[in-house]
C-alpha cells in the first residue's frame, strides 16, 4: 500500500477506531485452537488455576457454579487475616472458566481494600493469556493486548480518569510500537505513525472533523456560561435596585433634576 492510499484510508480507520468501545473489555469468542482440561493421576481435573492458593495454609478457596454452568466454574480465593475474634477472610482472587471447557481463562486479583488490581484473560481459549488489565485505585488504568496471539502484547491502551487517553500499537509485530493515538474526552484526536521503523513519529494525522466538533462544543459551552453569567448579573442588579428603593425603569433623580433645569422651549 502506498502512502497516498494509506492517507485516503485514514478517515475510515479513524472512524472505525472512534467507534470502538473505550474499554478494551474482555470478549470471549473462540478464535484459536482450544485447550482441554486434563485429568490428574488421582482423578481430579486440572483446571489450570490462575489464582495462587495451592499449598498455602493462610488462603482458602471456594468454588461455585456461575450463570449458565451446571458444574462449578468460578473459584474465589480468600486470604485469612487477623487472629482470634479479629480473624476474617478477604477476597484476593477470582477466576472463571467462561466457556465451560474446564479450563480457567479469566482471573481478577484484588487488594485488601477490595479494589481490583489486575485482570488477565485468555480471550481465544488457546491456553495462553493475551489480555492484561491493570487498575489503579480500583479504576481502569492500562490494557495490554496480544491481538495476533503470538504471546507478545502489541496494543497498549492507557486510561485517565476512566477514559481512554492514549493507545500505542505494534502493527507489524516487531515488538516496537509504530502507531500512537492521542484521545481527548475519550475520542481519537490525532494519530502518529512511524513510517521507517525508528520508533519515532514521522507523521501526525489529525482528525480535523472531530477536532472541529469538539471546539464547536467547547465554544457553545463558553457562550452558554457567558449568557448565564450575564443573566445572573442583571438579576443581581435588579434585586439591588429594588432593595435601594429605585426602579431601573424610572428615571434616576439626577436625570429628573436635569430635566427640571433644562431650558424651556420657546
Ligand atoms: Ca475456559
Ligand atoms: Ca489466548
Ligand atoms: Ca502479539
Amino acid at each position: 500500500m502506498n502512502r497516498s492510499m494509506r492517507l485516503s484510508l485514514l478517515p475510515l480507520t479513524l472512524a472505525l477506531l472512534a467507534a470502538l468501545p473505550a474499554c478494551g473489555g474482555t470478549k470471549f469468542e473462540p478464535k484459536g485452537p482450544g485447550v482441554v482440561a486434563t485429568k490428574r493421576a488421582d482423578g481430579t481435573i486440572d483446571d489450570r488455576t490462575l489464582c495462587d492458593w495451592k499449598g498455602k495454609t493462610d488462603r482458602e478457596a471456594s468454588e461455585t457454579a456461575g450463570p449458565g454452568s451446571v458444574t462449578p466454574n468460578v473459584r474465589r480465593v480468600y486470604q485469612i487475616v487477623g487472629t482470634g475474634d479479629d480473624r476474617h477472610k478477604v477476597l484476593i482472587c477470582r477466576e472463571i472458566d467462561s466457556n465451560f471447557d474446564g479450563v480457567k481463562d479469566v482471573v481478577r486479583r484484588y487488594n485488601d481494600k477490595g479494589e481490583s488490581v489486575s485482570e488477565d484473560a485468555d480471550s481465544n481459549y488457546d491456553g495462553r493469556i493475551d489480555t492484561w488489565i491493570t487498575f489503579v485505585k480500583g479504576r481502569l488504568a492500562e490494557v495490554r493486548l496480544d491481538t495476533n496471539y503470538d504471546g507478545n502484547p502489541d496494543e497498549w491502551k492507557y486510561y485517565s480518569g476512566g477514559k481512554l487517553s492514549r493507545v500505542t500499537r505494534d502493527t507489524n509485530h516487531d515488538s516496537k510500537p509504530d502507531v500512537w493515538e492521542i484521545y481527548r474526552d475519550g475520542k481519537l484526536e490525532r494519530m502518529g505513525v512511524d513510517v521507517d521503523g525508528d520508533e519515532h513519529v514521522d507523521r501526525w494525522d489529525h482528525d480535523n472533523e472531530l477536532r472541529r466538533r469538539f471546539e464547536d462544543a467547547e465554544r457553545k459551552k463558553d457562550d452558554e456560561a457567558a449568557a448565564t453569567a450575564a443573566k445572573k448579573a442583571a438579576d443581581a442588579k435588579e434585586t439591588s435596585d429594588k432593595e435601594n428603593g429605585t426602579d431601573a425603569a424610572a428615571p434616576s433623580p439626577v436625570e429628573t433634576s436635569k430635566r427640571k433645569q433644562a431650558p424651556k422651549k420657546k
